[in-house]
């Protein structure tokens, strides 16, 4: 499938960087993000590219790696003994996904088309606000097929390295697999513990927004001082979506011991 076919072009018309009609449309998505923390681009794939992608992802899924974990919001598998128990890094949770690696997805596999089209590229950097962004050189990272069987969940975190992350959600779950947000629930300066522990603690349910995720719909959100989790997903279907690395230099590859930890291998 050629890229134009796998991106919607006639709901986001990318490919004319000088057109106002795409000069409107990132500014409004970047108010939103801006806003927000995250900004959700409805049917951005094609329906036969998503269907591509589905079967892909099943035909992958026996290799996928079953990431099960107890971890606090840190993405830590321990707590810390010197603080009182309901500290936030204390409170670990159950977490359960399955990750199938860059180097286990098709070639032509429409998430990767998508991935390494340029002008995809160009869109999301004016989106985020970074001048130029650069595909991920890990052999596992840059495009990742995440599937959540009935049961699978992932709970309450804090993402680690970058700036924005972005995902396409391929197959909704027939029910339950929310994401959930709390936008700005610590800042760069402030860890913001107390407000951190409600959270994790399940005290604020009014404060988390849920971002309403059709099939085909992208999503950048802001995740490192937001938490957010996906609910358990429930019914029959896996919920899948693609998940997207873009780095603001050329070159990166991931940490093994990350690897290690995320891929199994
Ligand atoms: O599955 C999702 O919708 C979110 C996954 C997530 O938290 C992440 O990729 O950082
Ligand atoms: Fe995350």
């Amino acid at each position: 499938m050629r890229p134009e076919e796998v991106v919607n072009l006639d709901a986001y018309p990318i490919l004319d960087r000088s057109s106002p009609k795409r000069a409107e449309l990132v500014a409004r998505l970047k108010r939103e993000l801006d806003q927000n923390l995250y900004v959700s681009l409805p049917d951005f794939i094609r329906p036969a590219a998503r269907d591509r992608a589905v079967a892909d992802a099943m035909a992958a899924h026996p290799k996928a790696f079953h990431n099960k974990s107890r971890r606090n919001c840190y993405l830590q598998r321990k707590g810390d003994e010197t603080l009182p128990g309901d500290h936030p890094r204390n409170i670990l949770m159950d977490a359960s996904t399955r990750m199938i690696a860059y180097d286990l997805i098709p070639g032509d596999c429409p998430v990767k088309t998508l991935y390494h089209w340029q002008p995809v590229r160009d869109f999301v950097a004016a989106i985020v606000g970074s001048e130029t962004l650069y595909d991920n050189e890990d052999p596992l990272q840059p495009v990742n097929l995440l599937c959540y069987e009935p049961g699978d969940r992932s709970a309450w975190h804090f993402d680690s390295v970058n700036a924005f992350t972005m995902t396409l959600m391929l197959q909704a779950p027939e029910k339950g697999g929310d994401f959930q947000l709390v936008p700005n629930t610590r800042s760069d300066s402030d860890q913001n513990y107390d407000y951190v522990g409600a959270i994790v603690r399940g005290e604020r349910p009014q404060d988390a927004v849920s971002v309403a995720r059709e099939a085909g719909a992208l999503c950048i959100f802001r995740g490192c001082n937001s938490l957010h989790r996906v609910s358990p997903v429930e019914g029959d279907r896996m919920r899948i979506m693609g998940v997207f690395v873009y780095e603001s230099e050329p070159g990166v590859t991931g940490d093994p011991e990350v690897n290690a930890t995320v891929y199994g291998r």
